[in-house]
């Protein structure tokens, strides 16, 4: 994009004066972050008008969340002005790091919003035209404080810095209706820019609101209609975002979220497809839409319903949608699987449960046996079930999460249609991952090899010859990460880690199978070791932890509180802080992870194996020069393939091991045997923490008690994480360890979003 300081100036000026009767003198932080961005969006306007009405076939990425965190350094960064916007406003006294106060985003949980946020990005930089739709929810993920080691939950207001990066479009603006009230459905559309290509694509957020009678004809629309416009309850669809991640909960709520979302979305592209004088028959040749896991599901028998409006037969419908939908699973974890209650679904939505029962017949019309494929059963809709049955491909994340989805979570269905079935191994944008958040260690790179990796990550391998070479560079840049991280945590956190200790960090949702159980238990360990003697020489290191709990998920809330413990303990004693430091940061987010990624010396991925379906953090420490302690699961598999086991820490039962063990598995055998484990889990019943809610002797039983103890086997593990954990730590600050994590870096080019999404296209949706 072109840049002229002068206009650009004067273009702030005016929407200063405009918008907030104010000017560069006097605008406040607020005010300055709202006419700078809406600045830039008046440049890139053409641009956006000129990729969205090239005629190409499309796709739709249909999501729940989209988790963008902070858009000004990012879009500033693709359009290739970063350095232009931080002169002019230098020029003027401002400073453009200001605005790293500016809210996150955080319409999505986890790793499923952040990877489909990370798609629209690869895919504006690589032209392919990937369009996303989702929901502008009012207010984001939950903002986490600690109150005495206890997680807190407040509201995210997101938008109080204003949105000047959306666009309201009420040209577009439809009904949603459900069979107790019609609701308004009004897109607010962002770009999405390429990656220096002047390429602009578009994520539409769906808001909802109060029908109003003069803005549509409603008279005539309602016309023989009995039932009353309810506008009372029509903004709260979309309110709040779930914040579960990983758990399924049936609340009415978020089936109305889902269908306005997917309503909102095809009606819109139906109409306009129409509106361009194309047969609807044919829409699977202008589009296909990806149903970022089962949320979305909706969507199949809404557009069968749509279809069936405009004359087509339900068999045409359906071959219609077969040809359009295909379907992204994330996650094994059976309580996960979307399944919805006939009778809610049926009552809200009659005319689209009509075309689920469609879909069951024509299943059985095709000979497929009742008890192994179903769509409908026991009062009950299978959402992931109805994906599989009517899209064209269904994926994995990863080699190994897909192998598990085709021969245990769906194996009948992929009997039955073994060519659906392909996987994508996940990816992470550069961009963002690197050479935003990394700057120095980008331009370290581009001095040895161009710049080329930018956009082709694979071009990382040839960083190989110079390892040697930028070693100092790197671990200087490492050291001066660690230094910025440490002062932010201390302005954050209030807690001090000396820099030159040993970063260990996980971050992730909280969630029992990811196990920061596991770590704290490491953690408690060397504190016992070192305080009685029993470790001598302990190499320094900081245990720093991010992670959100579900707000009603409570063991995860108790793991929490459990390292927060630990965190007092460890810090306030004063022989043992000499070497050990733990600290959980509050309210782990998008920009937060920025930070931490590029400062870490090890990344914790330590999920019981066959668990996590991908990881996608593993792979911004791996792209940062970090390596992996971890299980073989999801991406760390192919994360060892590309950078070679030596060159990361792993430990723990394989798949095949956690099969075996799992059956008739006792946790006290193990604890039986191994004193040092059982003093551990004492502390969390014995009184060395305090405990006045009684969270911890929970988590005590979790792991020794109930019809499943220690489900996640972190007691079979416990011993050779200690073992590979203990090893990492003692070869941290030689010359092979910094070498070992640059080969990572060299070795993560398969980790690029851009290869994803070019598997994507290339597998999936062929759109370029
Ligand atoms: C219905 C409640 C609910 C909400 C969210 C169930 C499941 C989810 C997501 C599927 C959870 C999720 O984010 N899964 C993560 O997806 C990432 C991107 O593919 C993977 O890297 C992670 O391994 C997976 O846990």
């Amino acid at each position: 994009m072109k840049f002229n300081r002068k206009e650009f100036l004067q273009d702030v000026e005016r929407i200063l004066h405009a918008d907030f009767k104010t000017d560069l003198k006097s605008a406040d932080k607020k005010e300055l972050y709202n006419a700078v961005s809406k600045a830039v969006m008046l440049e890139a306007y053409p641009d956006w008008e000129t990729s969205r009405a090239a005629d190409k076939r499309r796709c739709g990425y249909f999501s729940a969340e989209f988790l963008m965190g902070r858009a000004i350094f990012n879009n500033l960064m693709n359009l290739g002005i970063l350095e232009e916007v931080k002169g002019a406003l230098a020029s003027v006294g401002e400073d453009l790091g200001q605005f790293e106060e500016v809210e996150d985003a955080a319409l999505g949980n986890g790793g499923l919003g952040r990877l489909a946020a990370c798609y629209l990005e690869a895919a504006a930089s690589k032209n392919l035209p990937l369009d996303g739709y989702g929901i502008r929810y009012r207010y984001g993920l939950f903002r986490q404080v600690f109150e005495d080691g206890y997680q807190k939950e407040e509201g995210d207001d997101w938008l109080r810095w204003g949105d000047p990066w959306s666009v309201r479009v009420e040209r577009d603006a439809c009904i949603v209706r459900f069979s107790d009230m019609d609701i308004l459905a009004v897109p607010y559309d962002m770009p999405i820019f390429g990656y220096k290509n002047g390429v602009v694509n578009t994520l539409r957020l769906w808001s909802s609101e109060p029908v109003r009678a003069f803005d549509f004809d409603l008279f005539d629309t309602m016309k023989g209609d009995t039932k009353a416009v309810d506008n009372f309850n029509a903004t709260k669809i979309c309110d709040v975002l779930y914040p579960n991640d990983n758990t399924m909960v049936g609340k009415l709520l978020r089936l109305r979220q889902q269908y306005f979302m997917v309503s909102a979305s095809l009606q819109d592209i139906v109409k306009k497809f129409k509106a361009a004088g194309r047969d609807i028959r044919t829409l699977p040749e202008k589009y296909c839409f990806q149903l970022n896991d089962t949320h979305p599901v909706l969507a199949i028998p809404e557009l069968i319903r749509i279809l069936r409006c405009e004359g087509l037969s339900f068999d045409e419908a359906f071959d219609v949608a077969r040809r359009t939908f295909n379907f992204t699973n994330h996650t094994i974890m059976a309580e996960a699987l979307e399944r919805w209650d006939v009778l809610a679904l049926s009552d809200l939505l009659p005319s689209v449960y009509e075309q689920i029962l469609g879909c069951q017949e024509r299943l059985e019309r095709e000979g497929l046996d009742r008890d192994r494929f179903f769509i409908v059963r026991d009062g009950t809709v299978h959402m992931a079930n109805l994906a599989i049955f009517v899209s064209s491909k269904v994926n994995g994340v990863a080699e190994i999460h897909t192998n598990i989805l085709k021969t245990e979570t769906f194996r009948n269905w992929y009997e039955r249609y073994p060519e659906k079935f392909v996987n994508i191994t996940n990816g992470i944008t550069p961009r963002r991952w690197l050479l935003l958040n990394n700057p120095a260690l980008a331009k370290v790179i581009d001095s040895k090899i161009g710049e080329g990796w930018h956009t082709d990550l694979k071009q990382l391998a040839d960083l190989r010859p110079f390892v040697d070479e930028i070693l100092p560079d790197f671990k200087r840049i490492k050291g001066e990460n660690k230094q910025k991280l440490a002062a932010y945590i201390k302005e954050r956190e209030g807690v001090e880690i000396p820099s030159h200790f040993i970063f260990d960090i996980q971050i992730k949702r909280l969630h029992e199978y990811k196990r920061q159980l596991l770590n704290a238990l490491s953690i408690l360990h060397f504190y016992f070791g070192v305080k009685e003697g029993s470790i001598q020489n302990f190499p320094p290191t900081a245990f720093i932890f991010g992670a959100k709990a579900a707000p009603g998920y409570y063991m995860a809330k108790a793991v929490i509180k459990f390292i927060n413990e630990i965190a007092k303990l460890v810090n306030g004693d004063a022989e043992v802080s000499k070497v050990m430091r733990v600290v959980f940061v509050q309210d782990y987010d998008v920009s937060y992870a920025e930070k931490l990624v590029c400062a870490a010396d090890a990344s914790e991925q330590i999920s019981t194996a066959g668990m996590e379906a991908s990881g996608t953090g593993n792979m911004k420490f791996m792209l940062n020069g970090t390596v992996t302690l971890g299980t073989m699961d999801g991406a760390n598999v192919e994360i060892c393939e590309e950078a070679g086991r030596e060159n990361n820490y792993i430990f723990g039962a394989t798949v095949d091991e956690v099969n075996a063990v799992k059956h008739g598995y006792n946790p006290w055998d193990i604890i039986n045997r191994t004193p040092e484990l059982r003093r551990l889990l004492d502390t969390l019943v014995n009184g060395t923490f305090s405990d006045e809610r009684g969270m911890l002797r929970r988590l005590y039983e979790s792991i020794t008690g109930g019809h499943e103890p220690d489900r996640y086997l972190v007691c079979y593990d416990f011993a050779d994480y200690i073992r590979v954990k203990e090893e990492l730590l003692r070869d941290y600050g030689s010359d092979a360890f910094y070498k070992k994590s640059l080969l990572n870096l060299c070795a993560a080019g398969k980790f690029s979003a851009d290869r994803s999404v070019r598997d994507y296209s290339d597998l999936i949706w062929h759109i370029g």
